[in-house]
């Protein structure tokens, strides 16, 4: 017999989790700016998840998927893209979009349930975020393909969970790309858990990155919790996707560090001690401690930070808050260019109930 395929997967780590350099650091000399920039923009990402979190508690806002634990991913993937490269998120990428350009107020209007939010000019060609599971890595290889055929030097990166990865749609774009040799980055937060399905029962394959090679195309792992490991590995990705050197599937290893949305209870089917031993290993605490060896850290700064992010955040919440309602027929609004007839019968049926005074003087 000859053998016809040999593959190998390469996890990449600068940093354990006590934040101890286990390889000598990238060349790379604005190292130091860049991380305090990514230090800076994590803590501004779990100040705004954590007040996302109490304004769904307090009935101010619609259901939530926090980023607790993706931080040094979400961060990272705003960081690394360049401006004319395209987004297409999934529901758990709320920095990333930020960093881009989305105002804070415009993403807590979207998960009050408020369409204005997607509207944002300032996030250019990004998509918006994808909720279905998985179908937005199909979405990015359209706008991969729009990309290389008009022979433009810029490329689409798109993210989905680990669960995401055992759907057809992710199976099909990565074999799209693979063939059509296509300027994409896939991103896979494997944040170890589909809701309340473990990763260790999703798939056979003992990494998510070698589905890859059945497309043809490079596949790794990064350390998710390790934001110079990331910082490292997505920048050569979408280099590579941008100079026409092919598609790369990144598997980035972190753990849900939160329920999964606002609507869940983790309790009920996840052991404590895991939590535990996974917040040994969290983002920010790690690159904090690096930054402190390394001299890049100094107290009097993490306090302006956290005043400044405090400030920050509670802005966005309080232009988030006086944000008129829209009326309630707006929902039906921007579906079709020209509304259906059913469609237009419940949308007269809403205004005039709305008319009425709503649920609250039903006969
Ligand atoms: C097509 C489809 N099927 C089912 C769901 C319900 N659903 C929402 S999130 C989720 C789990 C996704 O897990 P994973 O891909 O690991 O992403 P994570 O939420 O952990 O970041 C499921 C099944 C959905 N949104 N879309
Ligand atoms: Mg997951």
């Amino acid at each position: 017999m000859e053998r016809t395929f040999q593959g190998e997967i390469y996890l990449t780590r600068y940093l354990d989790s006590q934040g101890t350099l286990v390889q000598p650091l990238p060349d790379n000399p604005q190292l130091a700016e860049q991380l305090q920039s990514c230090y800076r923009n994590m803590i501004l990402a779990r100040a705004l998840d954590t007040k996302a979190i109490a304004l769904q508690r307090t009935g101010q806002m619609g259901t939530y998927a926090s980023m607790l634990g993706a931080e040094a991913i979400d961060v990272t993937i705003g960081l690394c893209m360049q401006l004319d490269d395209v987004l297409v998120p999934y529901y758990r990428n709320h920095a990333s979009q930020h960093i881009r350009g989305a105002a804070m107020e415009d993403l807590l209007l979207y998960w009050g349930g408020d369409e204005r939010g997607n509207a944002n000019p300032a996030m250019n060609q990004d998509f918006p975020n994808c909720v279905p599971i998985a179908t937005q890595a199909l979405h990015a290889c359209g706008v991969a393909s729009a990309m290389k055929i008009r022979g433009e030097k810029r490329c689409a990166l798109t993210v989905c969970g680990d669960g995401g990865t055992s759907k057809g749609d992710f199976m099909e774009a990565l074999n799209i790309a693979g063939a059509w040799q296509l300027p994409v980055v896939f991103v896979v937060n494997n944040n170890q858990w589909a809701i309340s399905v473990p990763r260790a029962i999703q798939c056979g394959a003992p990494t998510l990155a070698q589905k890859a090679f059945s497309a043809g195309i490079r596949g790794e792992q990064v350390d998710g919790n390790d934001a110079i490991a990331m910082h490292e590995v997505l920048s050569r990705a979408l280099d590579r996707a941008r100079e026409g050197k092919g598609p790369t599937l990144i598997e980035a290893l972190s753990y849900r560090l939160s329920d999964h949305t606002t609507a869940d209870d983790a309790t009920r089917y996840r052991d404590n001690e895991e939590l535990k031993t996974a917040w040994e290993r969290e983002p920010i605490k790690r690159l904090q401690t690096f930054l402190h060896q390394q001299g890049w850290w100094d107290e009097a700064q993490e306090k302006a930070w956290h005043s400044e992010v405090a400030r920050m955040v509670q802005g966005a919440v309080e232009r988030y808050l006086n944000t008129t309602a829209q009326p309630v027929e707006a929902m039906f609004d921007h579906l079709y260019e020209e509304m259906p007839a059913s469609v237009q019968e419940q949308r007269d049926w809403a205004q005039v109930k709305a008319m009425k005074g709503g649920s609250h003087h039903e006969s």
